[in-house]
């Protein structure tokens, strides 16, 4: 998979640098290109925003520099463009496995109020465009967003992950009907008082796999309720959603 990033803070994203992303690099499954949208800028202060039409508080970023950006980069029919903004698509594990099928991968790191809407329409023309939420809060700049998704996305490309079980427990997996996942527990079996579930160290598997099951619902009802509500959207999913 490629990843290519848009902004004017790449020191923003030098993280994608160290940890899973970095490694996903050094093993030859990942090519991350970091790009300052400045580079397309061509007057004396390399301006990217400007004041927006109509009036209003703020600045909103120039179409010029994203439009030459796309071109430079040769995005094409088949690559994805991400914009990560806080009126876009709320971000999921489901969105995450949907991404992690892709190519590439463009992300356009928004500042300001925003992007001139021509840059999204345009990019629309030239290659699939999502405009993706991390969830209703407000960053300061879509890069953070940028790094979560990359680290949610990259983790699930096969070979990227050591232990592929771990993938398939965990919270928000489809296969575990979208519970929370369980509590966990390791030695020593008594710490500051509290004592591990004797359950855990009872050896019964079957017991062992109620109990956690019964927590994860416990969890899920008490922390998101709205996870063991049953969809109101049919995707067709062969999944159970959880009851
Ligand atoms: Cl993707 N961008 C910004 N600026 N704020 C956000 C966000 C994204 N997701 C949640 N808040």
């Amino acid at each position: 998979m490629r990843l290519d990033y848009l902004t004017i803070f790449p020191d923003y994203l030098a993280p994608l640098r160290l940890s899973l992303p970095g490694k996903a690099v050094d093993s030859g499954l990942l090519e991350i290109h970091v790009h300052d949208l400045r580079s397309w800028a061509h007057d004396k202060h390399r301006t990217v925003d400007d004041t927006p039409y109509g009036g209003g508080a703020g600045m909103v970023m120039k179409p010029e520099p994203w439009g030459e950006a796309f071109d430079a980069l040769a995005v094409e029919p088949g690559d994805t463009i991400i914009f990560t903004t806080p009126s876009g698509e709320r971000f999921d594990q489901r969105l995450a496995e949907d991404l992690a099928t892709r190519g590439r991968l463009v992300f356009a790191c928004g500042r300001y109020e925003g992007i001139d809407q021509r840059v999204i329409d345009h990019a629309r023309s030239i290659a699939e465009v999502r405009e993706i939420s991390l969830g209703d809060y407000v960053l300061n700049g879509g890069e953070v967003a940028a790094l979560a998704v990359t680290e949610a996305v990259v983790r699930l490309l096969p070979g990227f992950m050591g232990n592929a079980e771990s993938l398939v427990e965990e919270s928000h997996a489809a296969s575990t009907g979208g519970l929370l996942e369980y509590p966990v527990y390791t030695k020593p079996p008594v710490w500051q008082g509290h004592e591990v579930p004797a359950v855990l160290r009872s050896g019964d598997h079957g017991a062992v796999a109620r109990w956690r099951h019964d927590q994860a619902r416990r969890r899920t009802a008490q922390r998101r309720p709205d996870l063991l509500a049953p969809s109101s959207i049919d995707d067709g999913s062969t999944i159970e959603r959880a009851v």
